[in-house]
């Protein structure tokens, strides 16, 4: 018997396609694979190095709970991983007592002006989470220049170029409004200031209501900034990490131009559903593939191991197309 017209095209629109590919040899890396005694790896920065390698920035949290950063290189940005034998950058409490109690969640993003990386990540201090910046040319060296957004802030990244003539900054500040996506201008990469709000978590039963993040650093596209972000639901059993798609006007990454309403990933393989937390997917790096569209997705899955998926943007624009709107720009311009 065939369907009625009208019944197939309703089953049709419950299904969705995946725009974001888990990687068959996921999870690409996890404690076992490290050089020296640690609990776990995840939420790892990512970037190409010159020689068309890739680099990830791990957070590795040690059998203490506090968490450092070490590099891992890899030529097909899959497998064989160099990882530096010891610690790349350690907390340095010393003389950035923000540091106290670690550094976690890198961002990474070349600055062709400056022709060094610069590296936003969590400093976890007596208030709280803040945003510290340092800049390195090889990740063996790195120039802090400490706290650039006090407690409670993080989940940042820069801006690869100035708008207009300023550097920009994307964060996630916790305030009374509730945990939002801020933008954030300066001169100098030291001082900033020209705060405002740029995505707004939803509220009541939304996956993203009232707390959502940057994921990746944005991706520059010729239609706008491509920005990941990842949303948290809280459920009686535990929260539950997702992520969603925005994009912002190229020269006014203030403004929204698109957000979806669903959700584009979500916590559903073994390695993402089980671990130190469960459900949680949490990128913090991309690398673009030589065809200029293919993305590689780093993220932490569930606070254990580091897993790649692959996404088109030219896909992720077309999805966006098809199931964003602009309405919530309106509400966050008025907070
Ligand atoms: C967030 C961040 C991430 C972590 C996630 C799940 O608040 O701290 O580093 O992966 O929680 O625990």
């Amino acid at each position: 018997m065939t369907m009625p017209a009208e019944k197939s095209i309703s089953l049709l629109s419950t299904r969705y396609e995946p725009l974001l590919l888990r990687h068959p040899a996921n999870p690409i890396l996890t404690s076992k694979d490290w050089p020296y005694s640690i609990n776990s790896v995840f939420n790892a920065g990512a970037t190409l190095l010159a020689d068309g390698s890739t680099l990830l920035l791990c957070r590795v949290e040690d059998r203490r709970g506090l968490a450092h950063l070490c590099a891992a290189r890899s030529i097909n940005g899959v497998d064989g991983w160099q990882i530096d034998s010891e610690p790349t950058l350690m907390p340095s409490p010393k003389d950035f007592p923000e540091e106290i109690w670690g550094i976690e969640d890198p961002r990474i993003t070349f600055v062709p002006e400056l022709q060094q990386y610069v590296v936003t990540y969590t400093s976890y201090s007596r208030g709280g989470p803040g945003v510290s910046l340092a800049l390195t040319k090889d990740f063996r060296i790195f120039e802090r220049y400490g706290v650039i957004m006090p407690p409670d802030d993080k989940d940042s990244a820069l801006l690869p170029r100035r708008i207009n003539g300023y550097w920009a900054l994307i964060h996630r500040p916790a305030t009374s409004l509730g945990a939002h996506i801020w933008i954030s201008y300066s001169p100098d990469l030291r001082h900033w200031g020209r705060h405002r709000l740029i995505l707004e978590a939803r509220r009541g039963a939304w996956w993203d209501a009232n707390k959502i993040g940057l994921s990746p650093p944005p991706i520059e596209t010729s239609r706008g900034w491509l920005v990941l972000y990842h949303g948290v639901r809280h459920t009686p059993s535990g929260c539950l990490y997702r992520l969603g798609l925005a994009l912002f006007e190229l020269e006014n990454p203030a403004k929204c131009l698109l957000r979806g309403d669903s959700w584009i990933f979500g916590p559903e393989a073994e390695y993402e559903c089980h671990g130190d937390v469960d459900d949680v997917v949490f990128p913090c790096g991309y690398t673009m593939a030589p065809d200029g569209d293919t993305i590689n997705i780093y993220y932490g899955a569930a606070d254990c191991a580091i897993a790649l998926a692959r996404a088109s943007v030219r896909s992720l624009l077309s999805w966006l197309d098809a199931n964003g709107n602009c309405e919530r720009r309106q509400r966050a311009q008025d907070l």
